[in-house]
């Protein structure tokens, strides 16, 4: 697959997304999200992929919408439409894809491109990342899944204060705040996110994403929907051959090999 807006390879099973509109900090245009969107289901069907890697080029992870398309828009496409055809559909795909992902923040990271970031299952930030939520800068509000994700992940007094101030805050401050996992010197975050991503590639496939499922409707569930909603998800693993599989090796002392059925 070819794109105008981004780099797409795949690496030991590991899908690698790079934004590369760097002249604009990798700002989102349509272009940018209907090949993002594009990319995001191919990987999502793609059984070579086991994990998905987003990244960005130069000194930029992504600066959310590209506010010079943003006032070209103006007029031609609502703002509510806007989100509705080009953000929402790509957070969506992203946030329930039933396979890991892996934001890699080489920089900064704002509004929408924030939101991105959010959306992912793990986030490893380069030391020199910076996390804005820019919307109210701008007289907007948080938007593609921010509103949900940020108090989840920071808790609610922190994502109030980040929203309505639009204040930077650092790669150790984010760490602080439990919004990443890693913060690594920026000359190793490659490297360190693809030995991260070959560990989740060689978990069982369909364990990993009924994990998801799990980890993303446990705080909605009360304890006993909780309960009962793992016993669905159990039985599910239960059943594929990577169980077997992983019971056999632990019974022969060896690694196991998963294949995702
Ligand atoms: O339209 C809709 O549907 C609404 C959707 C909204 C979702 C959103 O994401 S709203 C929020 C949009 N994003 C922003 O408001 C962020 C704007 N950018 C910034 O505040 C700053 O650039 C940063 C804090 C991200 C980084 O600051 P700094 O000082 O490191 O870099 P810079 O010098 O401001 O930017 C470098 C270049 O990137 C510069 O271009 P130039 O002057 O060298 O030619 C700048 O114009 C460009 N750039 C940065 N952000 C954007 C951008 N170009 C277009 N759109 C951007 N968002």
């Amino acid at each position: 697959m070819d794109f105008e807006t981004l780099e797409w390879r795949i690496q030991e099973g590991i899908g690698v997304i790079v934004f590369n509109r760097s002249h604009a900090l990798n700002a989102f245009t349509n272009t940018m999200l209907k090949e993002l969107r594009q990319v995001v289901e191919a990987a999502a069907k793609d059984d070579t992929v086991r994990v998905l890697v987003l990244t960005g080029n130069g000194r930029g992870f992504s600066a959310g919408q590209d506010l010079k398309e943003h006032l070209a828009n103006n007029g031609a496409l609502n703002i509510g439409e806007h989100l509705r055809q080009y953000y929402n559909p790509l957070m969506e795909r992203l946030y329930h894809m039933e396979k890991p992902t892996v934001a890699a923040i080489n920089g900064v990271a704002a509004g929408a491109g924030m939101s991105l970031a959010l959306a992912a299952d793990f986030r490893i930030a380069s030391d020199t990342a910076r996390f804005v939520q820019a919307f109210v800068r701008i007289g907007l509000v948080p938007d593609s899944g921010s509103t949900y994700l940020l108090p989840l992940l920071v808790g609610r007094a922190r994502a109030m204060e980040l929203a309505m101030l639009g204040d930077t805050i650092d790669a150790k401050t984010a760490l602080a705040y439990g919004l990443v996992n890693r913060v690594v010197a920026s000359d190793a975050l490659m490297e360190e996110v693809m030995t991260f991503s070959r560990a989740l590639a060689r978990q069982a496939p369909k364990a990993l994403g009924l994990i998801k499922r799990g980890i993303h409707r446990g705080p909605e569930h009360g304890f006993d929907e909780a309960l009962a909603y793992e016993v669905f998800l159990q039985a599910t693993a239960a059943s594929t051959e990577d169980h077997a599989e992983g019971v056999r090796a632990f019974m022969e002392k060896r690694t196991p090999r998963f294949t995702g059925h």
